[in-house]
């Protein structure tokens, strides 16, 4: 019954893939930049922020890349730059913000990350944690006081939830808010905190306690000038050395009633703020092995050994295209994700699934893409050395891989490998 139904549809599907497939119809070019011409699936509206994102990184960035790594700086009249095209906080809408939908936020990230991830890094707390954060949790008057000025990257903030004893476990944080007659005392310290050194102000997580119990994690507006705040910057590190890292320690600083993120109340909200951050670090790290295969293809086709381009090996052939084929999967599975942002149906999973996955391929392939550079990938001056260090912690922060294994492995079964 149901094959003769179909027998009709079929017939004329088989039809018009004989025609398509065969000697009449023209193949269209396959361009390795882009196999799966995921150009066709954006708007002009896209196409124009992403050539924007794309000039600005290749043209401004790119030249500065080596400086801020081999020195541990970031030049932070980058963050105003950016600020100046309308690439912080772009989702936002009001308060100076582009408000552009989800996927120009992915390509803008993508574009940044493909110079650096340090350079994504800094923006990403900037737009994702911190402004997301008042954006989503503060009252009108903080969206009216911070967002305009985090915007033009006239104000820097910092988002602070880990700490040295809690990193994938953010529920048993230390750092505690202390329910005052006008305010809170915040006392604690956290950890690897991106822009932490510069930073003017903090969204530090802490524990409420009023009347000596314990209550909810709640986010707080802590301003550098607030009291006893040191924020020594992590030097030495093996990645990420073109974004400043620091600590931050707050040492019973009082802030007035004001400062706390009045609809933040558990840590549903920190959670909210690292979804969008994920979002755009799926797009990154896609960027980032993106430019891994240029720089890798460019280097196989003029090295030659054996008299012959490295390019003519077939090992050589298999590394470029396993991670030519996993970046178009990447960059095409985080199109459809934002495409579920953008249409308001999608839940944190899909987030997870994600952050893992192209954090965990991108790295991978990395990795392998280095071979092709034998002992020059020893030096910083090819760029993939460069990359896959970042991307070892691409795959660490906004939550580990194994970590998004958990949350998606609950998700499937209903049982969480997390608690007791
Ligand atoms: P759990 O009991 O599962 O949840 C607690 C409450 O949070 C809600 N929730 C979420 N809400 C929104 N979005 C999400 N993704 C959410 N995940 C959970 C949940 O519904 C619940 O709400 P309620 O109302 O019932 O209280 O929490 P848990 O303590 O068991 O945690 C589970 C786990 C491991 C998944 C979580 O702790 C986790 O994600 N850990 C990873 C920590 C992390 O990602 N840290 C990132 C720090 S920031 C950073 O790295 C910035 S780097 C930036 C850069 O430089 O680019
Ligand atoms: P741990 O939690 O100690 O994990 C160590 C290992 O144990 C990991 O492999 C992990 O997967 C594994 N593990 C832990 N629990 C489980 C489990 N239940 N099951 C299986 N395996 C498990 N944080 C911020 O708050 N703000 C920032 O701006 C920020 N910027 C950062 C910038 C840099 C350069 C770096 C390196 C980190 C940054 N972080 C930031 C911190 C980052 O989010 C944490 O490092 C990350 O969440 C992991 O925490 P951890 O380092 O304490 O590792």
């Amino acid at each position: 019954m149901l094959a003769a139904a179909l027998r009709p549809t079929l017939a004329t599907t088989r039809l018009n893939v004989a025609r398509s497939m065969g000697g009449v119809a023209k193949f269209t070019k396959y361009d390795w930049e882009d196999p799966l011409n995921m150009d066709s699936l954006l708007t002009d509206e896209e196409r124009a922020i992403h050539e924007v994102a794309k000039n600005y990184a290749q043209e401004k960035l790119a030249p500065r890349v080596l400086n801020g790594w081999r020195t541990e700086k970031l030049d932070q009249s980058i963050l105003k730059e950016m600020g100046a095209l309308g690439l912080l906080g772009p989702t936002i809408k009001g308060y100076g913000c582009a408000g552009t939908n989800y996927v120009s936020y992915g390509l803008i990230m993508r574009e940044i990350e493909k110079v650096d991830s340090g350079f994504r890094s800094a923006m990403s707390v900037q737009s994702s944690l911190v402004m997301s954060a008042i954006s989503q949790f503060g009252s009108e008057a903080q969206k009216e006081k911070y967002l305009p000025g985090l915007a033009t990257a006239d104000i820097i903030g910092c988002f602070g939830l880990t700490e040295p004893n809690h990193g994938s476990d953010p529920s048993s944080m230390e750092t505690t808010a202390t329910k005052t007659k006008d305010g809170w005392i915040i006392n604690g310290a956290k950890t690897w905190i991106t822009n932490a050194p510069f930073g003017d102000f903090f969204i530090i997580w802490a524990t409420t306690v009023e009347n000596g119990v314990r209550g909810k994690n709640r986010g707080f507006i802590v301003p550098r000038e607030a009291g006893h705040i040191e924020t020594p910057q992590i030097t030495n590190k093996l990645a990420l050395r073109g974004s400043v890292t620091g600590s931050v320690f707050i040492d019973n600083v009082h802030i007035p009633a004001e400062n706390v993120l009045e609809k933040s109340n558990g840590l549903g909200a920190p959670f909210s703020c690292l979804n969008h951050a994920r979002f755009g670090i799926s797009w990154g790290v896609m960027g980032a092995l993106e430019d891994c295969i240029e720089r890798a293809r460019a280097y196989a086709l003029e090295r030659h050994q054996f008299n012959r381009p490295l390019a003519s090996f077939q090992f050589v052939q298999r590394k470029l295209v396993d991670a030519s084929t996993q970046a178009t999967f990447g960059l095409l599975a985080a199109l459809q994700l934002g495409r579920q942002i953008d249409k308001g149906e999608y839940n944190p999973e899909m987030i997870s699934m994600l952050k893992r996955n192209n954090c965990g391929q991108a790295l991978q392939q990395a990795r392998v893409l280095l071979d092709i550079f034998g002992g020059n990938a020893c030096s910083d001056e090819y760029g993939v050395g460069r990359h896959e260090a970042n991307l070892q912690v691409c795959n660490t922060y906004e939550g580990t891989y194994d970590v998004h294994t958990l949350i998606l492995g609950k998700a499937m079964t209903g049982i969480s490998a997390f608690a007791n």
